[in-house]
Formats: structure tokens, sequence, C-alpha cells
């Protein structure tokens, strides 16, 4: 493969913004070498400025569920935008947004549009402050809800992989009211709780973690958080920015069938555009700004494009079987991995939920954190490169959930798992 024009560019980049990126997850830090340049991305795939062409298993982070540059994303972009880009006082298509969240997702009885994931946490988690006036939040390790400040605690995704959980600029006295648990071990949660429930404001999880690769709650373990919650008195925030309308129509709740007090949106109901939502039980959502006290706002909230765009995925994903056809490509790639893996006599496992999935270097089940941070990384970089030089992108990290869209056929899986076979010999050969 090529990469002039994407080297030319990157080296330009580097002088002028940090790592040369606006997203430290997309640049090759730990799996080393230089990002490639995206021209233009249709479907299942990205195709670089030099003309290579990528299978895509990251969906720009998550967005893409119906497959790159959909026709019927687009159309409905270009319907709205000849309107005006941006109006600054309500528009018709938040109410109907509004209506799809609160219809999809029945926990949330009201919702607020805000610009990206992380505005919808550190909203939620002000909103949790406010409403029980206390100060104390818990999250779990590897767990990663966008950078605000208080979440910066022992965290997954591109802090994960550089290898920084904590960042340099948390004030400690802030830090200090994170309190961390491990994921999946419930005396953990309840000991804490024990110890100190009445001074925890909000809880919030990832249901299914996809910022420490993807790792499955254990069976009872998020109804016993629920249990905690509702006992102590605390907020029970599901952080469904990646598994909202992913895992199921109705994200991680539906499929867990758990009820949280609030919940964290993004990614998908942005169809590509930057939008984040939070929302949830009618009591705490009226204490939010202007009907309530606790402030939070948006210049460019609720934006007509975004919605446009969220609204037409939102639609796409309500056909009859959407999820289910996912689910079963996500089983053929991964079973397909893993065989492959085997035949190569490399030690690899695999953990799914329909549309999402983990790839772990190791012969072990992961459950936890700890099992995920163990797997064999430099397995993964050389596998990475591997797939990436027979034209398919995982994530640049072993600490990345993988998505499919409705776009992966047969063509896609097929050349997907015959350039795993060979990347895996590579992997082997070492
Ligand atoms: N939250 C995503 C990574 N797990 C993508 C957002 C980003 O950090 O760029």
């Amino acid at each position: 493969m090529n990469h002039q024009i994407s080297h030319e560019l990157f080296t330009r980049a580097l002088q002028l913004m940090p790592g040369g990126v606006n997203s430290p997850v997309r640049a090759f830090k730990s799996v080393g070498g230089e990002p490639f340049f995206a021209k233009r991305a249709e479907g299942a795939y990205l195709i670089d400025v030099d003309g290579n062409r990528y299978v895509d298993y990251i969906g720009s982070w998550g967005p893409m569920i119906a497959g790159h540059a959909h026709p019927k994303v687009l159309e409905a972009v270009a319907r709205v935008m000849v309107d005006g880009l941006s109006f600054g006082v309500p528009n018709a298509l938040e109410v109907t947004m509004a209506e799809t969240i609160t219809r999809l997702m029945p926990s949330c009885e009201m919702v607020r549009m805000v610009n990206s994931g992380t505005e919808a946490t550190l909203s939620a988690i002000r909103l949790a402050r406010g409403a029980t006036g206390r100060n104390r939040i818990v999250k779990f390790e590897g767990c990663y809800h966008g950078h605000g400040d208080s979440f910066l605690v022992k965290a997954g995704s591109g802090m994960l992989t550089l290898g920084v959980p904590d960042s340099p600029g948390v004030p400690k006295s802030l830090a200090d009211l994170t309190l961390t648990l491990p994921f999946n071990d419930s005396d953990a949660a309840t000991e804490m709780f024990d110890a100190c429930g009445s001074e925890i404001a909000a809880l919030i999880i990832e249901p299914i973690v996809g910022n420490a690769n993807c790792i499955l709650p254990r069976d009872g373990y998020l109804q016993h958080l629920r249990d905690l919650c509702t006992k102590h008195g605390t907020v029970l925030i599901f952080d469904e920015v990646m598994t909202g309308f992913r895992v199921a129509l109705g994200g991680a709740q539906a499929r867990y069938g758990i009820t949280p007090d609030l919940s964290t949106f993004g990614k998908i109901i942005g169809g590509g555009m930057p939008v984040g939502a939070y929302g949830g039980r009618a009591d705490l959502m009226r204490q939010i700004a202007p009907s309530g006290p606790i402030y939070q706002a948006g210049t460019l909230s609720g934006n007509p494009v975004a919605m446009a765009a969220g609204l037409a995925t939102l639609e796409l994903i309500q056909a009859p079987g959407f999820h289910d056809a996912l689910e079963a490509t996500t089983h053929r790639l991964c079973e397909g991995l893993e065989a492959a893996a085997r035949e190569a006599g490399v030690a690899v496992t695999t953990n799914r939920s329909c549309a999402m999935f983990g790839l772990f270097f190791t012969d072990k089940k992961v459950e936890t954190y700890a099992d995920a941070v163990s797997c064999d990384r430099e397995a993964f970089n050389r596998f990475f490169h591997g797939m990436l030089r027979r034209g398919v992108y995982l994530a640049p990290s072993a600490f990345e959930a993988g998505f499919l869209s409705s776009a992966h056929g047969e063509t896609e899986i097929a050349h997907t798992l015959e350039a795993a076979r060979e990347a895996f010999r590579d992997v082997a050969a070492g």
C-alpha cells in the first residue's frame, strides 16, 4: 500500500496539532506507525487520500451503524440544511428526536440534547450531584465517560491506550471525589456502598464496557448495582454512548432488563454529526434549567442538521430484524476470527454483543479489566498492522471495542477472515 499523501499530511499535522490529531485515539501511538487520512467513506469502507480501501470496524467510533454515507442519512441532511444550519431557537426536529428517544428508551421520560457524549456524561453527573446534594461519584476501572474532569480517574479508551489513566490538570480535590470499583465485582461494590453509600451522588457505568476493549457484565451484576443504588439513594447512570441503540434497539438497559435513573447517549443518535443526549426520570430531569436550578446549556444543542442525521439513522435501525441481522454478522465474524487464530496456533478469545465486539490475545475468558489489560498487547499490535496491510481497519488500540454496521455483508466478512488467517500467521511467526 502506498501512503505517500497521508504521510505528507501527517508530517504537516504534527507541527500544528498535538500528536497530529484532534483526538488521541486516532493516532497510532500504541500500535506504532502513522494514521492514514480519510478522503471519503461508503458503506463498510473507508477510502484514504492515497486511494487505499479498508473494511472499517470502527465506524467513526460508533455512529455509522447503518454504514458510511447512507443515502437516507445524506438525503435527510441535504433536505434540512438548505433551510439554515442553526437557529438558536427551538426547531421541530428536536421534538421529534425527544419523542423518538423517549419511545425507544422508556427509562428516559425526558431528555436534553447536547453536542457530545462527554457533555452528556458531565451534565448527568452535575444533575445527580445537584439532585442528591452529595458530591462523591463512583465509576469503574477502564470505563471511559468522555474527558470531563471527574471521569479522568482510572479511565479507559485513549487514556488506557496511552497508559495515563489519570490526567494532570484535574484538581486533586475533584479527583478525590471519584471513587473507582473493579467492573464485575459485586462484593467490592457492596463493600463500598456499605462504607459510604449515603455520600455517593451517582454511580456511572458502561453497562457493557467498550473502552477497555469489550467486556460483558456477569449475570446479575447490573441488577446488583441497581439494587445498591436504590437502597442508598444513589442515582444510577447508564452511559450508553456506545451501547445505546446498538446492542439492542433499547440499548443495554433493554438487553439486561435494568431501569437506570439517568442515561447518556451519543454516537448513533447523531448519525455522524456531533450529538449527545442525557435523559431519565422526569423528577430528575425537571431539575435542569430552565425548569429547575441545575444549569446546563449549549449554543448548538438540538442543531437541526444534526437532528436530521440522527433521526434518519434511528429510522433505519428500527427496520424489523435490523439488530438480529447485525448480531448474526458479528457472530460469523467472531467465530471466524477465533477459528483463524486456532489454525495459526494463536491464543485468541472474543466477546460480543450484537454489533459490538472485542478481540483479545489470550486463551482465557475476559470478564474483568484486569483480564483485559493482561492480554498480549504486542500480539495485538502485530495483528493490527497485518490486517491494515490487507485492507482491514481495526481500532489502533488493544483497548477499544470494534463495531459492525448493516453494510458489513458476506463479502466484507470473507475478506476480513482471509486477511485474519494471514495476519494470525504473521503473529505466530513473531
Ligand atoms: N469514545 C471513543 C473511543 N472509545 C472515541 C472518541 C474519541 O476519544 O475520539
